[in-house]
């Protein structure tokens, strides 16, 4: 089974943790698998998803670069109710683009998330902002509350989509792609 790994990136405190908790246990902030994976099916074709919750390390920038070189896709959330954290995911989406696009990524797999949508009376960002973004960047925006559980499953399904459609891209233009994927993959060394 094809294994996809992505990242949850964001400023601290925006729900990333507890979006991946919901998303990976069906609850809210409580314990979870700490490897991060689930199996689920997408479409009706199951598959395996890495994620990477880039806990506390937001502010070391070198770390980010390592996280966004080891993903393949990319959750960007920010707080609907906190507009720097939104400016945020700017910076954020810059520096992908500087990491990928060199490694012969034509389209890196994003979705844009502004969570805690239950707080409809603390809103600094308005919905138009978050599309009008996404229509820029060419990916999918989704409004979530990790808190009541919405839109927290399309987000995945939605990441996923991007990574198969890229797979197939890659497949069509060279064949052997995947196993090339593999061997660089076990020669990696990752020093911290
Ligand atoms: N109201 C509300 N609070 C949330 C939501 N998601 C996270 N939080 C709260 O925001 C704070 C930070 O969440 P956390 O997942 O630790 O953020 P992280 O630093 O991005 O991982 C916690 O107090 C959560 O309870 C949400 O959807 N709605
Ligand atoms: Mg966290």
């Amino acid at each position: 089974m094809r294994v996809f790994q992505c990242a949850v990136m964001g400023s601290g405190g925006v729900g990333k943790s507890a979006i991946t908790v919901r998303f990976i246990n069906g609850s809210y902030l409580e314990w979870y698998d700490p490897t991060n994976r689930k199996q689920f099916s997408v479409d009706a074709q199951p598959c395996l998803l890495e994620i990477l919750d880039t806990a506390g390390i937001d502010q070391y920038l070198t770390l980010n670069d390592m996280f966004i070189r080891e993903s393949e896709g990319f959750i960007l959330v920010f707080s609907l109710c906190q507009r720097d954290t939104f400016e945020e995911i700017i910076r954020t989406y810059d520096a992908i683009q500087r990491i990928k696009l060199p490694e012969g990524n034509q389209r890196v797999p994003i979705v844009i998330v502004g969570n805690k949508s239950d707080l409809v009376d603390e809103r600094e960002v308005d919905s138009t902002e978050g599309e009008k973004l996404a229509l820029e960047w060419q990916c999918s925006y989704y409004e979530t509350s990790a808190r009541i559980s919405t839109n927290i499953t399309a987000v995945f399904e939605n990441i996923v989509r991007q990574l198969r459609r890229n797979d197939s891209l890659k497949k069509e233009r060279d064949p052997n792609h995947h196993n090339r994927r593999k061997r660089m993959k076990s020669k990696k060394c990752v020093i911290l």
